[in-house]
């Protein structure tokens, strides 16, 4: 399978490569984000939606889950990215029926994600009609209709598949899973199944809740952060404010990835006057330049390590009280670990041990140690594994459950994990269905949906009539781009719910509908008032988020009504379920899920308290680990080194500085050095010598596969070879383009996640000049 560069990509000239930087944010930052703030909203727009950013009674960024410290809110609480974020969808261009009417599809989807999503906001529900060549305007009454009858069409409503990505409010998200599920169907995929599922999955086994155990607090009274696998210079920049607080407060930093990110070095805060003059703070004390996918073998050489500091000195290194009281398992994984081979840790780390062994004392000299993650532990083959091995560093010296100590996944999306606890999974427990019955008396299905993945398979196979998707960009960011569109266009209806154009719209279902939304920036007003929505960031906080501008078009509805229309339209007037009373207040809607969702009791109230409520979650907040056996679980996992065949390397996609997911804003990967273009592979200077590959020459990736007995081959065309200093082996290049380079069976153990950070590949000579 290949895939062709968009044509508006190939001017291949433009790309620029520079030097790395080893430092974050800064004057730079502000700047960027002030031009790109104006460029697109306008000086007034652009100074009311970012006056309330992150506001209590203001607007939750719609960038990512980092939580604002409550009660320490700044004037200023967001980031630059923020403020792309924002920038994006208060923009003033409009994608009007003009816009639509002017060009044909097949254009469209000759373009960049990058040009979609330039044009601007989406106006006006639009029908793309079997065989026509452009989309054309729809009334939404008649959209229902339509939807509401091809669902009828269906045999069955497992036929139906109903994705979810993380920007949808609370509410939005409770209304779309019961609607869902009313219908008689879990297939209720999301982006978490290619972001943090792994997270979830390894959490509660073994400490019996899949979501972070601490909150900011936790990290400024940490005297060791780890931050694996995660670049929050890029992608949770206000992380760093946080980090450099920490540092102040003594904690010691260890940044592990195959990549010096610039914002694991060093970091210059805007908004102190250090950040603005002079060289800013630098963050990591220990960075480990790792292999990828060699996270398992490092934790377990310091399992090792404390382990043996413990035999040596029997009650100073393990918390024997803790592990008494609290876990099972610790023996079993103490002989595991101790029969460690160190040969694979070195093959699959490439970490000089000396540095393993500093690290092993900094966390035996510890005494409040948080683990943070991100992608670059989540999506590999072994990232269950390898996130059950940071839960037994945690757990042998009881760094669960006390102030500043735990696990910390962070989350990307701004709401993803609210729209799990709201309902969005395709395996919720029975507690939840049955609750969900009690309530709406209605019947809810329990054979459990499809995941992301899963859906792809089903949709491949002709087994999936029609696709909604509630946000996001299940065609960009999915894996196995060919055979993604493909799925997509065997599709009887594909609707999509969206803010903005993207490749979704334009890779369709014989008939194709977008309904656009309003965005977390606007006013969302109803027949019951003005509203506002409810979201949870990446530490359990629940709060309010409140838009302040006017819509982008008169003819926007909240995910809400779109979600409450369908529902009425498709389920009879006569359900059950009060859809009508939900659009109206969203009240009403949260009187619901206080009865339904655990921990959410009393919601309307605790919502409206300044800065919201925390989540239970009873690790963090009392040491008890709701698995099976209610004890915290040390877990033996066998060790997975990953194995690349000579003359190939092994690659991973990741996030410019100037993207969000699939959304580009811009094509500056600034700390990186890269601009102009996208199209680049990074790759270790020794590699290219011995691969004999010249640094800014044209290649394509060939990524290999054994499926079956046959290796399949992918092939992604035209990359400038940039010479970078990444681990040796290491190769990175950016997602949503790598996309056609993963297989979709590639996926971890367990969670089923793609295995986006660690694909094998080999270098060729471009094939196409
Ligand atoms: N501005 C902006 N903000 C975002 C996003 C965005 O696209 N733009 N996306 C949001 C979303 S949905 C998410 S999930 C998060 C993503 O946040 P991140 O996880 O930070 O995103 P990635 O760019 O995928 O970066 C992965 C990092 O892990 C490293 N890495 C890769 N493989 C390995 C490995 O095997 N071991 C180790 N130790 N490190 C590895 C990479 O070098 C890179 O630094 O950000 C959220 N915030
Ligand atoms: N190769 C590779 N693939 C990956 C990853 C990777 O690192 N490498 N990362 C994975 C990860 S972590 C994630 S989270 C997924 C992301 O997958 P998705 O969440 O599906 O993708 P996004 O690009 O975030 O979706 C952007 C679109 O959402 C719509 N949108 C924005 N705001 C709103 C809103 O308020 N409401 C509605 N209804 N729509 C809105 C806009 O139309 C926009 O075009 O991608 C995954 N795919
Ligand atoms: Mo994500």
């Amino acid at each position: 399978m290949t895939r062709k560069p968009p044509q508006d990509d190939i001017d291949e000239a433009a790309l620029e490569v520079g030097r790395p930087k080893d430092w974050a944010a800064g004057v730079t930052g502000v700047l960027v984000s002030a031009r790109r703030g104006v460029e697109q909203m306008g000086p007034t727009r652009a100074v009311r939606a970012l006056r309330v950013l992150n506001q209590r009674a203001g607007l939750d960024c719609p960038g990512c889950a980092w939580p604002e410290h409550p009660g320490h809110r700044k004037v200023v609480e967001f980031c630059e990215n923020g403020v792309k974020a924002v920038a994006e969808e208060a923009t003033r261009r409009r994608v009007d029926p003009e816009f639509f009417a002017t060009h044909p599809v097949a254009e469209l989807a000759e373009r960049t994600d990058y040009w979609l999503g330039q044009q601007g906001r989406l106006t006006h529900p639009m029908v793309l009609r079997p065989g026509a060549t452009h989309y054309e305007p729809i009334a939404w009454s008649e959209a229902f209709g339509l939807i509401a009858a091809e669902l009828g069409a269906l045999t069955s409503p497992d036929q139906a598949v109903f994705y979810t990505s993380g920007r949808t409010s609370n509410e939005a998200a409770f209304l779309y899973q019961l609607f869902a599920r009313a219908l008689g169907t879990n297939n209720l995929p999301d982006c978490s199944n290619m972001c943090h599922e792994s997270s979830g999955a390894a959490l509660t086994e073994t400490i019996g809740v899949g979501k972070g155990s601490v909150s900011v607090d936790d990290l400024l009274a940490a005297d060791l952060i780890m931050v694996v696998g995660q670049n929050p210079g890029t992608n949770h920049p206000r992380m760093l404010a946080t980090l450099e607080q920490a540092k102040r407060h003594g904690a010691r930093i260890v940044a592990v990835n195959p990549l010096p990110e610039a914002g694991l070095m060093r970091f210059k805060n805007p908004k102190t006057p250090r950040g603005v003059i002079g060289g800013g703070t630098p963050l990591a004390d220990e960075f480990c330049q790792i292999r990828l996918g060699g996270d398992q073998a490092f934790f377990q050489a310091l399992g090792h390590l404390l382990v043996a500091a413990e035999e040596a000195a029997p009650g100073t290194v393990a918390d024997r009280d803790f592990i008494d009281r609290h876990t099972e398992g610790y023996q079993e994984w103490a002989e595991h670990v101790g029969a460690l081979d160190w040969a694979e840790v070195d093959a699959a780390t490439g970490l000089p041990r000396e540095q393993i062994a500093r690290v092993g004392r900094m966390l035996a000299d510890s005494r409040r140690t948080v683990v943070c993650w991100a992608m670059g532990l989540t999506q590999h083959k072994h990232a269950v594994p390898t996130i059950r091995e940071v839960v037994n560093l945690l757990l042998v010296r009881g760094m669960i459950g006390k102030p500043g100590a735990g696990v910390c996944p962070v989350r990307g999306h701004s709401n993803v994990q609210g729209d799990r606890t709201m309902g969005i999974w395709e395996r919720m427990p029975e507690s939840f269905l049955s609750a969900l019955e009690t309530e709406f008396g209605i019947d809810v299905p329990r054979r459990i949906g499809y995941d992301t993945v899963e859906a792809l398979r089903a949709m491949r196979d002709g087994e999936v009539g029609v696709f909604v998707g509630m946000g996001g960009n299940f065609a960009a960011a999915t894996p196995d781009t060919e055979v993604v569109e493909r799925a997509l266009r065997s599709c009887s209806l594909t609707v999509q719910v969206s803010t903005k154009l993207n490749r979704s719209h334009v890779v369709h279902g014989r008939t194709a509908l977008i309904l656009p939304t309003l965005g977390r920036t606007e006013r969302d007003e109803r027949a019951g008032g003005e509203q506002f929505v409810t979201v949870e960031d990446s530490m359990s906080i629940v709060h309010t988020s409140r838009g302040t501008l006017p819509p982008a078009s008169p003819d926007l509805l909240s995910e809400v009504a779109i979600t409450c229309r369908l529902a009425r339209t498709v389920l009879g007037a006569d359900h059950p379920v009060p859809w009508e009373e939900f659009e109206r207040d969203y009240d009403r809607v949260r009187e619901r899920i206080a009865r339904v969702v655990p921990g959410c009791e009393d919601y309307n109230h605790k919502v409206r308290q300044p800065d919201g409520f925390v989540l239970p979650h009873p690790p963090r907040d009392a040491r008890q680990f709701p698995t099976e056996s209610g004890k915290a679980r040390f877990t033996v996992n066998p060790l997975h080194v990953p194995r690349v065949p000579a003359g190939r390397l092994l690659l991973q996609s990741l996030r410019s500085h100037d993207q969000y997911n699939t959304t580009i804003y811009g094509l500056a990967d600034r700390y990186r050095g890269v601009s102009g273009g996208r199209r680049v592979v990074l790759v270790n200077p020794d590699d290219l010598v011995e691969l004999g590959i010249a640094d800014g020459s044209t290649v394509d990736l060939v990524s290999e596969w054994e499926a079956g007995d046959a290796p399949v081959e992918r092939r992604a065309e035209r990359f400038r070879v940039v010479a970078y200093p990444t681990a040796r082996g290491c190769a990175a290049t950016y997602f949503p383009e790598a996309n056609a380079l993963v297989p979709l069976d590639a996926t971890a153990e367990v969670s089923n996640t793609p295995t986006s950070k660690s694909l094998v590949v080999r270098l060729e000579p471009a094939t196409t000049p």
